[in-house]
C-alpha cells in the first residue's frame, strides 16, 4: 500500500516537472518568435550595439523581467495589451482630435505664434487635456495646413484622470500589477497620447524623464505603450542601455519660490552635470500592444517619422507618493486635481 502511494507521489512529481519543462519551452519559443518579429520589423535600423531583450506578458512581472529592467534601464514586454484594446484607444484619441474645437492652440502654434504663449500653454497643462500641434502644422494666418488628426503632435498631460477611456487604459489590471512591483505608493502623474504621424511627426531629443518629473528621491518611471507598431522606419524609441546608472544631467523647473505657476514664472533647463549622454544603442522596436518601461534616468529619444505609417503611442509617467514632489517642477496640478493611484474603485471618469 505504502509502495503504491510512493509511486503515485513520484508520478505526480514527474508530471509537475514535465509541465514546468514544457512551460519553459513554450516561453523560450515565444521569445525566439519575438526576436524573429523584431528582425522582421528592423528595416531601416541603424548599426546598434545592443540587442534589447524582449519578454512576453504572462500575467506577472517575473524576476527575470525585474532583473533586466534593473540592468538595462528599460524593459520591453510584448502582448501587454490586446491589439483590439490599442485600436479602441486609437479610435477614441482620433475622435478627441476630430472633435477638438481649436482656438487657443491655433494661435499658439501658428508660424507667427509667440514663444511665451507656447510656453504658457505648456506650463499650465499639467491638470488639463491640451492639444500640442506639430511644428509647421499651422500657417501664419492660424489656419491648419492638414486635418487636425494629422496636425497633433501629442495630447497631454492629464488624460489619465480626466478622460474615462484613458483612465481605464492607464489603470488596467496589468498596469497596476507592474506598478506594484516597482513602487511603494504609485501615483499617476503625467499622460501623453503621442501621434508621430506619417511624414509630419517630429523628433524627440535625447532626454531623461527625471529631468521633467523630478522627485526626491528620484522615482519616475515611464510606461510607454505601442498603440501601433513602432519600428526604426516610423520613429521607434532608442535608449542608452544601462544609461540610468549615469548622473541626472538637468532639471526643467520654474522659479525657486513656491507657487511659481500662479506668478507666471519662467521655466528653464538647469544643468546639473555636463557628462554627455552615451550612444542610444538600443532600438526599442515594439509591436502594437507592447509595454516599454523607461527608468527615469535612462537617456532615450525618437527620430522624426518620414515614413508613410503613423506611430501612435501612449505614455504614462508614474512617481512614488512617498517621495517629495518639488513645487518648482514644471508640472503642477491644482488643489482640485490631487494625484491618484491605480485604484479604480470610486472613479467616475469622464
Ligand atoms: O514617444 C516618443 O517618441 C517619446 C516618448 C518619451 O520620450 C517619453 O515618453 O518619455
Amino acid at each position: 500500500m505504502r509502495q503504491t502511494e510512493m509511486r503515485q507521489t513520484e508520478m505526480r512529481q514527474a508530471e509537475v516537472r514535465q509541465a514546468e519543462v514544457r512551460q519553459a519551452e513554450v516561453r523560450q519559443a515565444e521569445v525566439r518568435q519575438a526576436e524573429v518579429r523584431q528582425g522582421d520589423m528592423a528595416d531601416g535600423l541603424k548599426e546598434t550595439a545592443a540587442t534589447p531583450r524582449h519578454f512576453v506578458w504572462h500575467g506577472e512581472m517575473g524576476d527575470e523581467m525585474c532583473a533586466a529592467f534593473a540592468e538595462d534601464g528599460y524593459l520591453i514586454i510584448e502582448d501587454f495589451f490586446a491589439a483590439d484594446q490599442c485600436d479602441a484607444l486609437k479610435a477614441h484619441a482620433i475622435g478627441l482630435m476630430d472633435n477638438h474645437q481649436a482656438d487657443e492652440d491655433l494661435v499658439v502654434f501658428s508660424a507667427a505664434g509667440q514663444a511665451h504663449a507656447k510656453a504658457d500653454y505648456f506650463r499650465t497643462s499639467g491638470d488639463k487635456i491640451r492639444f500640442f500641434l506639430e511644428e509647421g502644422a499651422v500657417d501664419e494666418a492660424g489656419q491648419l495646413r492638414v486635418p487636425m488628426r494629422e496636425a497633433v503632435n501629442k495630447i497631454g498631460h492629464n488624460l489619465h484622470d480626466l478622460d474615462s477611456e484613458f483612465s481605464a487604459f492607464s489603470r488596467a489590471p496589468q498596469m497596476r500589477k507592474v506598478a506594484e512591483k516597482l513602487f511603494t505608493a504609485p501615483q499617476l502623474l503625467q499622460s501623453m497620447y503621442i501621434c508621430k504621424n506619417a511624414h509630419i511627426g517630429g523628433e524627440v531629443n535625447c532626454h531623461q524623464d527625471s529631468t521633467f518629473l523630478y522627485t526626491k528621491p528620484e522615482s519616475c518611471i515611464g510606461f510607454w505603450v505601442a498603440i501601433e507598431d513602432a519600428t526604426p522606419e516610423n520613429g521607434c524609441l532608442y535608449a542608452e542601455t544601462g544609461g540610468h546608472h549615469g548622473p541626472l544631467r538637468a532639471l526643467f523647473q520654474g522659479g525657486q519660490e513656491n507657487g511659481f505657476q500662479d506668478k507666471g514664472g519662467e521655466l528653464a533647463m538647469r544643468t546639473l552635470d555636463t557628462t554627455p549622454f552615451g550612444e542610444a544603442d538600443a532600438a526599442l522596436i515594439a509591436r502594437k500592444g507592447t509595454l516599454v518601461l523607461l527608468h527615469g534616468r535612462v537617456p532615450h529619444l525618437s527620430s522624426a517619422n518620414m515614413s508613410d505609417k503613423s506611430r501612435h503611442a501612449y505614455a504614462l509617467h508614474v512617481i512614488d507618493g512617498s517621495a517629495h514632489y518639488p513645487a518648482e517642477n514644471w508640472l503642477q496640478r491644482g488643489a482640485d486635481h490631487p494625484l491618484r493611484g491605480f485604484e479604480t474603485e470610486g472613479l467616475t471618469g469622464g
